[in-house]
């Protein structure tokens, strides 16, 4: 990790997640402030900056390195950043909270309501919440309202109560930032032996709804005021002996349990669940005659074991299953059948087979994508920059990509350890067609085809549009194939059973996208595509240096799936890779 992670005297350390959340608050203020829009623009760049940032803010004040040399970040912003990382606010957040409409910016969030109408929410009909947003259209106040009709006020009723579900859900790449900074916070409580996250966020679930920390310790009320005492830390919610529940500022909660050192193993498992496979191990137990619970397994009132999390598996005679699969969705029969899968790891990825650079929508260069890729330990990287009917990317066409090709090579004759692939994410029309023609598409290492349009398609129409991309023979690999968004936007309607059949049929492989955002194919997909034989591509889908590291994130997702290692070609050596494309075959 490049950079100094030691905060200056002075400075608290923050979460760059944080920094982001407080950034992207100034541009919802501003905007409802009716401020300059590139103003406005200006903070919410900077929050997603922060967010990609390589190390932690405040190591970009301490004199090596400096905020201002990153794209973006001039020097207000770098002041407004140095003042969060400082005082873990800042003034110019308080004023201009003074000065909105209470709960104004809470009703943003809402879908279908911008500044102006959350506005007019908050001042005229004393809305100060979601929860009251939702109050005022049941009583049917806010037809009353000039601009809104009874038609926006049954979408709002709808928005909010499918925001009520999701909303209370962190993307699991967020929460990862809040969960390691706090377990790194609790690990340097002098009492505190060990600490680990349990729940879904060891199961890698895609979000979470809340965070669970484990911890050991010589001295549980010293570690509970740890805990309570959190710099992050908003409200305690709960505090009892051996267990406390706090709310972080971005809205957060977490749980914390302390465990007896004996315990550890079973209480990790406990509280890892899912609730489902839990119940099911525990009454694989008591056909053995056996109790098993957060302490331990127990035959009457003896403990047996419990230290270990293989414990748990062992006294039923399991091997240990990863967190991933716990759902109780088919994990321990295959335990007991000796044929868990060899679940895809980050150690096993050689390549990058989804990238961007500023060619087309990415920040870094080719050179600098590259060279990162080298520094990460990758064999191969390919570069797949956009074709051109992705219009707010600016793609390359067929003489930018020759252009690109020529660059490709002396970048090959120059690197040591790293391949670079001619590759490119070639878009798919609304027809199927694609956007570039064979000719160029030819001359490629490796073509992926994605949708970027044309999301509202029927399923029929949808499902043929690509079916007919995966018949198109240049096509090596299907790209993030169902193009949600979470939270954003849903998958397009596809009849996924027979896209996923005809892209094994065809040979055309499946990406799990590593966007935090993307995620896709989701857990359940691949578990689909894996059963019907499937060849998986993990991507990071980089649009900089910095995100190639969402590589990460792709393989919790494929993990989640039971995507086996070797069923994925980029844990493959190049050759083989090459060698067992489609267009090779
Ligand atoms: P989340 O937070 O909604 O993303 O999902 P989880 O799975 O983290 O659920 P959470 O935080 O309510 O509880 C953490 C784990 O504790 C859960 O996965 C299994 C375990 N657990 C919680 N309540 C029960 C229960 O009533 N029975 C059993 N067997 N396990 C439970
Ligand atoms: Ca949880
Ligand atoms: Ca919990
Ligand atoms: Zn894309």
């Amino acid at each position: 990790m490049p950079g100094n992670r030691h905060p200056r005297r002075g400075t608290r350390h923050i979460e760059n997640a944080e920094v982001a959340r407080i950034l992207r608050e100034v541009g919802d203020l501003l905007e409802l402030g009716k401020a300059n829009v590139f103003r406005v623009r200006a903070y919410r760049n900077a929050a997603r900056t922060v967010e990609e940032l390589p190390a932690a803010v405040e190591s970009y004040f301490d004199g090596e390195k400096s905020l201002t040399d990153v794209p973006g970040i001039g020097t207000d912003l770098a002041g407004k950043i140095d003042e969060i990382a400082r005082t873990g606010t800042l003034r110019l957040i308080r004023d201009l909270r003074r000065r909105t409409p209470k709960g104004a910016v809470d009703l943003m969030h809402v879908r279908g309501i911008g500044p102006r109408r959350a506005r007019l929410l908050s001042t005229r009909l004393g809305v100060r919440s979601v929860k009251g947003l939702a109050r005022a259209a049941r009583q049917q106040r806010i037809r009353q309202l000039r601009g809104f009709g009874r038609k926006t006020e049954e979408s709002i009723l709808r928005e909010v109560a499918a925001q009520a579900s999701e909303e209370q859900r962190m993307s699991r790449a967020e929460a990862a930032q809040y969960g390691e900074a706090l377990l790194a916070y609790m690990r340097e409580a002098p009492a505190v032996n060990r600490a680990e996250l349990a729940g879904s966020f060891r199961r890698c679930r895609e979000t979470v709804g809340d965070l669970d920390v484990l911890v050991t310790t010589s001295d549980a009320p010293a570690t509970i005021a740890h805990f309570a005492a959190c710099p992050d830390a908003s409200a305690v919610l709960q505090r009892g002996r051996t267990r406390a529940t706090i709310r972080l500022h971005s809205g957060l909660r977490v749980d914390l349990r302390v465990i007896p050192d004996r315990s550890f193993g079973a209480a990790l498992h406990y509280f890892t669940g899912s609730k489902a496979h839990n119940i099911a191990i525990r009454r694989m137990g008591r056909d053995r005659g056996l109790k098993l619970n957060e302490y331990g397994v127990f035959r009457g009132a003896q403990w047996i074991s419990g230290r270990d999390e293989r414990d748990m598996f062992k006294a039923v005679g399991l091997p240990w299953i990863p967190p991933e699969l716990r759902e109780n969705g088919g994990e321990i029969e295959a335990a007991a059948a000796g044929v868990l899968p060899r679940l895809i790891t980050l150690e096993a990825i050689r390549g990058d087979l989804q990238c961007h650079t500023v060619d087309s929508d990415g920040r870094d260069t080719l050179a600098d994508m590259a060279e990162a890729a080298e520094a990460a330990g990758y064999e191969y990287l390919a570069i797949t920059d956009h074709s051109p009917a992705v219009r707010v990317t600016r793609g390359l066409d067929a003489a930018g990509f020759r252009k690109q090709w020529r660059r490709i090579d002396a970048l090959n004759a120059r690197l040591r350890r790293l391949h670079v692939l001619r590759g490119v994410e070639v878009d798919i029309h609304a027809d199927g067609s694609l956007d570039l023609n064979d000719s160029i598409l030819s001359g490629f290492d490796l073509v992926l085809a994605s949708v970027h349009s044309a999301f509202s398609l029927s399923r029929a129409a949808q499902t043929q549009r690509i079916l007919r991309a995966i018949a198109h023979r240049s096509v090596d690999i299907l790209a993030h194939p169902t193009a949600r968004q979470i939270g954003r936007r849903a998958p397009i309607d596809l009849d996924l059973d027979v896209v996923l059949r005809e892209a094994v049929q065809a040979g055309v492989w499946l990406e799990v996208n590593g966007q935090p955002e993307r995620l896709d194919l989701d857990d359940a997909a691949c578990r689909l595509a894996g059963s019907l034989g499937a060849v998986f591509v993990v991507g990071s889908d980089a649009h900089s240096t910095a995100e190639l590291r969402f590589m990460r994130w792709g393989v919790d997702q494929a993990r989640r799936g039971w995507v086996d290692t070797a069923r994925v070609a980029n844990a493959w050596p190049l050759a083989r890779l090459l060698r067992s494309r489609r267009r090779a075959r």
